[in-house]
């Protein structure tokens, strides 16, 4: 496919607007979903992934109507449930009008959802699900732009071992696929270092993790890696130190929530997480995205809001990419699902550079180890402590 950014795309589906604003023909409507939790716990996380896809649908809704569509935005809730999941994909393999879909948060919701719509051909770009599977199942349908668990795992494992010189690590997980899967895969890298495991296991603890701490405390661990989600890895640092235990705490992008600060409290300080969503603060765009995100939401932009915006416009790009190639005429799903794995974005993008191997995870992302530390204005928030490149071993 040939390689086209985004101002490129742009230019090139307003000039192509010219043609199509002399016809007479009524706009066709092309939708563009969205599915993550809007409720329940996890609902934070997921109303960033809603409110980003809108953004950027209403910041490209111009480049549709110059070609004679109306780009709409349908939103989906899969409660965080595999089978509300998959009702909400029967509706949209259902709505002809959907040509794509940007979601979900939890792998164990898109793994049977993308079954689901994969013979339908809607294409799907996540921008959460970590999962090795989402991809290893090879669907031409979907895609991801976050860093997978078998990255993610051994980069946080690999900071642990090698720059904070942990040589005893206590390994928890969520019990669930997400987490065990990622905390797995950093044990496995830091048996292949010098580390020593000091106890693994899964908990689905959310309120007392006074038993678990005592046994931290007895292990003598120096460093903590936790596969889980903020809302329980939150309240587990803050009883830890409280309890005196300082350690650092490791764990993947299920962290990164500004709810990790409020339910750790203090206590959050040296937790430490892999994600490609930068800090706000890294990149300038994102500032600017974070400011139009307040003003239209009264909540502040996190990091599932970024990789939300980011999947969002390789969609958008995906569907205009589609409409040009055939013509400037309504593509169908299975042309937009071609043309979505043959991205290839070089500008404009918080996460930087996206094209996806052959099973739709990107060939090369920049990964933030962020770190929890007092900010300039003395209040703990999320700092860059690092930077690692992940290249897929696929092509
Ligand atoms: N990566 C955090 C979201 C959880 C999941 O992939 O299931």
């Amino acid at each position: 496919m040939k390689k086209l950014g985004l101002s490129t795309l742009t230019l090139g589906a307003l000039s192509l607007g010219v043609l199509a604003l002399g016809s007479a023909n009524a706009a066709t409507v092309i939708k563009i979903a969205s599915m993550s939790p809007l409720t329940g716990s996890s609902s934070d996380l997921g109303l960033q992934i809603r409110n980003a896809t809108e953004l950027a649908i209403r910041d490209n809704k111009s480049a549709f109507t110059a070609l004679g569509f109306d780009l709409q935005f349908v939103a989906y809730d899969d409660q965080a449930d595999p089978t509300t999941g998959t009702a909400n994909a029967r509706r949209i393999a259902a709505d002809n009008s959907i040509l794509a879909m940007v979601g979900t948060l939890n792998s164990g919701v898109v793994i049977p959802s993308s079954e689901v719509l994969a013979p339908s051909h809607v294409a799907i770009v996540s921008p959460a699900n970590t999962n090795p599977k989402v991809t290893d199942r090879g669907l031409a349908n979907m895609n991801r732009i976050c860093a997978r668990d078998d990255s993610q795992g051994p980069a946080g494992a690999d900071y642990l071992v090698s720059t904070l010189k942990a040589k005893r690590v206590y390994v928890l997980n969520d019990k669930t696929p997400y987490g065990q899967g990622l905390a797995d895969a950093a044990e496995a890298f830091m048996k292949t270092k010098s580390a020593t495991i000091v106890a693994s296991e899964g908990t689905e603890e959310k309120s007392d993790f006074s038993s678990i701490i005592g046994k931290i405390k007895a292990s003598k661990a120096d460093a903590i890696y936790f596969g889980g989600l903020y809302g329980q890895v939150g309240p587990f640092s803050k009883q830890l130190r409280e309890a005196g235990v300082s350690i650092p705490v490791m764990g993947g992008d299920g962290y990164d929530s500004p709810d990790l600060l409020s339910l750790a409290g203090a206590g959050a300080k040296d937790i430490y997480f892999t994600t490609v969503a930068p800090p706000l603060t890294a990149v300038p765009a994102a500032r600017v995205l974070s400011s139009r995100y307040n003003a239209a939401y009264k909540k502040p932009l996190a990091g599932f809001g970024i990789m939300g915006y980011d999947s969002a416009k390789v969609v958008i790009s995906g569907v205009l990419s589609a409409i040009k190639a055939n013509g400037n005429k309504l593509p169908t799903r299975t042309q937009v699902e071609t043309a979505i794995r043959g991205t290839k974005l070089s500008a404009g993008l918080l996460t930087g550079a996206i094209d996806f191997n052959s099973v739709g995870d990107r060939t090369s992302a920049k990964m933030y180890i962020i770190q929890v530390k007092n900010s300039a204005a003395g209040k703990l928030d999320f700092s860059t402590a690092g930077t690692v490149t992940v290249k897929s071993s696929k092509q």
